[in-house]
């Protein structure tokens, strides 16, 4: 997260790491995305994170993919790691464009209770360009590879279609697609999400709006954050799991 500050799973349970000591080492407790809880034994991430080009292996021959739940500072002992025992790549994701970029989790066990956040449908007022937007993480602070030990969040605003359709017009940085995808950030940059925040939340209104997928570098102004948009995905996220 560029631009950020200290964020506590205490006040936002639902942010959880996705995690593979076996691919990433010990370091950081294996973190390599986002996620975030959605049900007591079902989590939402980006597809994008587990493709096998991001995982360095197949998802399905992966014996220890997990999250880690309840815990702030990734090297420390907080919280509860849950092994993810199906994860499932929404059909509609294209890998070529990162439309559609979900993927849900089932866990293991289940999640406490109060760990979940509702997922904004659409028409909810968290879409609406202009709204005060939140996204959590433990990537990128710089852009240059410093990840974060401890989360982090920042706030950004949910943004017009028309300005990442202006960022992303097609070819090399990438096309923007409204239908699936939601833009946000801040028209003079500096706060924004980065590598390693993928499939974590951008929260709205107490509500899921969006999940961290793509965007031209982080923070740079005129380059939004591109976020998967929640409510296009929203059915075939109830029926997965
Ligand atoms: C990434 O590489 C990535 N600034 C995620 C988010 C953004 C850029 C890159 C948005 O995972």
């Amino acid at each position: 997260v560029i631009g950020g500050q200290p964020a506590h799973v205490k006040d936002s349970p639902w942010v959880v790491a996705l995690s593979s000591r076996d691919r990433f080492g010990d370091a950081r407790a294996g973190q390599f995305c986002g996620a975030v809880a959605v049900g007591p034994k079902k989590v939402l991430t980006a597809a994008h994170c587990l493709s096998s080009e991001a995982l360095g292996a197949d998802v399905g021959q992966m014996r220890d993919l997990r999250i880690i739940s309840g815990r702030d500072e990734l090297n420390g002992s907080g919280g509860k790691e849950i092994a993810v025992s199906e994860a499932w790549v929404n059909p509609g994701f294209d890998a070529t464009t990162n439309s559609g970029d979900v993927a849900v989790l089932t866990l293991a066990e289940a999640l406490p209770g109060r760990s979940v956040i509702p997922m904004a449908e659409a028409g909810d007022a968290g879409y609406r360009a202009g709204t005060a937007a939140v996204v959590y993480g433990w990537g990128d602070t710089t852009g240059v590879g410093d990840y974060a030990s401890s989360l982090r969040s920042a706030k950004v605003s949910v943004l017009p279609d028309s300005s990442c359709e202006q960022a992303y017009p097609g070819g090399r940085n990438g096309t923007y697609d409204a239908s699936a995808m939601l833009c946000a950030g801040e028209p003079q940059g500096g706060y924004d999400a980065c590598q390693g925040d993928s499939g974590g939340p951008l929260v709205a209104h107490g509500r899921l709006v969006g999940l961290v997928s793509w965007g031209s570098g982080c923070g740079q102004a005129g380059s939004p954050g591109v976020y998967t948009r929640i409510s296009a995905a929203i059915e075939w996220m109830a029926d997965a799991g």
